[in-house]
């Protein structure tokens, strides 16, 4: 009886340390930033583009900015934004930065803010991965890991 409670708490303890892996998200304890699900869209080719999108919660009560990315498989990196013009046609606009207001989550998605992968060093296929840097004008850079996959 003794043995199978001994096993099953020493079964339990390790449970914690799987989901810890499985989480895919990373936070940098001092900064309180926590980024989850990055994800990028397959290319058509290499030399031909992607995005990737992923969250930024803010767990602090001060404001960071994202100021840029970069990967070695890209050769240039933009933070962009998308709108719809008077027209009706899906367009994308560069920007500066991407402000993470204190305590709230910033979500890059398809037809939202995203990180545009530009002239790709070789073609990205559904379940490649890749490391992305991401860089804070006022918090230490975070490398997350980005998963290539179809989707909305
Ligand atoms: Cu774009």
């Amino acid at each position: 009886m003794y043995k199978k409670i001994l096993l099953l708490l020493a079964i339990l303890s390790f449970i914690p340390n799987i989901f810890a892996a499985d989480l895919n998200s990373k936070t940098t304890q001092h900064t309180g930033l926590e980024i989850t699900s990055p994800w990028a869209r397959p290319s058509m080719s290499a030399q031909g583009n992607s995005a990737a999108y992923l969250a930024i919660k803010n767990n602090s009560d001060k404001d960071y900015k994202l100021i840029s990315a970069a990967a070695t498989i890209a050769n240039n990196i933009e933070l962009h934004n998308s709108f719809v013009d008077q027209t009706g046609v899906s367009r994308m606009i560069k920007i500066d930065n991407i402000v993470i207001p204190a305590g709230s989550t910033i979500t890059l998605a398809p037809g939202k803010m995203h990180i545009m992968l530009f002239e790709l060093q070789k073609a990205l296929n559904v379940g490649d991965k890749f490391n992305l840097q991401l860089l804070f004008e006022n918090a230490d850079p975070q490398t997350v890991e980005v998963i290539v996959k179809s989707g909305n």
